[in-house]
């Protein structure tokens, strides 16, 4: 396994930065009006969108000695917490990509690693500083040949219940990972594992667990999210 580190120079996120502008800028046609209003906020001709993107590619990191161990307080709106047999587990990731993927534990775990220490934030006015190790959605999406009329990403939790969509910029962010570690030690169960959401650019509620389905998408699905589909803002940024 090749760690790797998340502080990387700032031309190469500026590549990134360009890719996911390409991204978002591309389609357009027979989007809703939900869909157009985020296509306007994410034209890079828009200087206020330069800002948010900047930010959006600034990299987070705490030290160790930073980390909250008892800090990330259960938060899950499932009746039963999944749980997934590493042997049977398989994350599929399909929609707008040239080579859909269904990968084992073991095939996701061969894969580039990257570990960072970020705040994790939730609404409801709790935060802990948590260290995540696990492969980055850029490089899940890279594998796949994602198309270029992709704008949006849609996780889904195993069980059925509890389902997130992103917008592809924040999908794709250096810091956006799949974690199967939490604080240098394997995903616990109740945390989302075996593979989970873990990015310093969405709040909690972005960061699905127990993710067993990435779909890269043109349009957003009526169903957006589970707390966005019962009022909570979308873009949910930090
Ligand atoms: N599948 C699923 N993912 C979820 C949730 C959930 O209820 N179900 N809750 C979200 C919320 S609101 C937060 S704050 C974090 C909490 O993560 P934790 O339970 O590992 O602390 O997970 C997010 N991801
Ligand atoms: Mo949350």
């Amino acid at each position: 396994m090749k760690e790797q580190n998340l502080l990387i120079p700032r031309r190469d996120l500026l590549k990134v930065t360009g890719s996911a502008f390409g991204a978002l800028y591309l389609g357009g046609c027979g989007s809703s009006q939900f869909e157009e209003e985020i296509y306007k906020v994410a034209s890079p001709l828009n200087e206020k969108v330069e800002s948010i993107f900047f930010n959006a590619q600034k990299v987070s990191q705490f030290p160790k000695s930073a980390i909250e161990p008892e800090g990330l307080l259960i938060n899950t709106a499932e009746d039963n917490t999944p749980d997934l047999k590493l042997d049977d587990f398989r994350l599929v990731v399909d929609g707008l990509v040239e080579k859909p993927l269904s990968l084992t534990f073991k095939e996701i775990k061969e894969m580039p690693f990257y570990s960072m220490i970020i705040r994790h934030v939730c609404v409801e006015g709790w935060a802990a500083v948590v260290a995540w190790g696990g492969v980055r959605l850029r490089d899940l999406a890279a594998r796949a040949k994602i198309k270029p009329v992709a704008r949006f990403a849609f996780f889904e939790s195993a069980g059925g219940t509890y389902y997130e969509s992103w917008d592809l910029a924040s999908a794709l962010h250096d810091q956006t990972l799949l974690a199967f570690e939490k604080n240098f030690a394997p995903l616990p169960r109740d945390n989302g594992g075996p593979l989970r959401l873990a990015s310093p650019v969405k709040l909690g509620y972005k960061l699905s667990k127990w993710v067993v389905r990435v779909s890269f998408l043109a349009h957003l699905p009526a169903h957006k999210g589970y707390w966005e589909d019962q009022g909570y803002e979308w873009f949910a940024g930090l």
